[in-house]
């Protein structure tokens, strides 16, 4: 049953939830599936986090996530802490300067930066379960960020590193100078800079089944290397 709910601007629903993401990422996985660590840095002393999780409040969250290439997929439920709480509690009391800008990390390579001021927002999780299980590695294994009213890209997977800064970062290179919206609001339509996003939906759309089809193989031959402990 499709819900009749509006969706935001240009999004169809999905009735699947596949593992997704840029062609460049279809064949990285993250080394390490169970143990969260994660290296906080930027404009205070770096210092590292083992299972911060467990010291925070948990949270369950039933939202919507929206990719950019405009699938939808409705009513996820995801458990995990506040990014506000694991905030206030991890990095405000070592920093001198407030940040206005944070780049999240990924294992698998991946990278992007949000402002502080939307990861701050109630409904953004650093979640570690999707419906009640541990993340499986497709959706983001160990730990991933949720931001509902973001599009996927800000989504980040396998998160192992948070940078936070007082000034704008410049870490995008070639194609993410277009691509990558600083802030990605999924209702309005900001799926990119430059371009404008009623125009990229047609664009996105072309190559959403092929990247799942291709998401899909290299993430069955991933889980047969791991059954065979190589
Ligand atoms: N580490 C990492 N995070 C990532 C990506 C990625 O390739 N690597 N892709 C992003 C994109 S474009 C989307 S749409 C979502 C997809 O999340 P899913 O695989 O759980 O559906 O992850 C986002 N986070
Ligand atoms: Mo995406």
């Amino acid at each position: 049953m499709k819900s009749n709910k509006p969706l935001p601007p240009g999004q169809y629903e999905s009735d699947i939830f596949p593992r997704f993401g840029l062609p460049a990422y279809t064949n990285r996985f993250p080394s390490e599936t169970e143990k969260i660590v994660l290296t906080i840095s930027g404009d205070l002393e770096s210092f590292e986090l083992e299972e911060p999780l467990s010291e925070l409040a948990r949270v369950s969250q039933v939202s919507d996530f929206h990719c950019v290439t405009t699938w939808s997929k409705l009513q996820l439920n995801w458990s995990g802490v506040r990014f506000s709480e694991f905030y206030e509690h991890f990095v405000e009391p070592r920093i001198k300067v407030k940040p206005a800008y944070v780049v999240l990390k990924a294992q698998d390579g991946y990278k992007t930066s949000m402002i502080l001021e939307d990861l701050l927002r109630s409904d953004v999780l650093i979640a570690d379960r999707l419906d009640g299980e541990t993340l499986p590695v497709e959706h983001g294994a160990p730990v991933r960020i949720i931001a509902p009213a973001h599009y996927g890209y800000k989504n980040v997977k396998h998160l192992n590193g948070l940078e936070f800064h007082v000034e704008k970062p410049d870490i995008k290179k070639g194609i993410y100078k277009i691509i990558d919206h600083q802030r990605a609001r999924v209702a309005e339509e900001e799926r990119a800079v430059s371009w404008p996003g009623k125009l990229l939906r047609y664009l996105y759309k072309i190559g959403i089944n092929s990247t799942i089809k291709d998401y899909e193989k290299a993430t069955a031959a991933y889980k047969e290397r791991m059954k065979h402990g190589s």
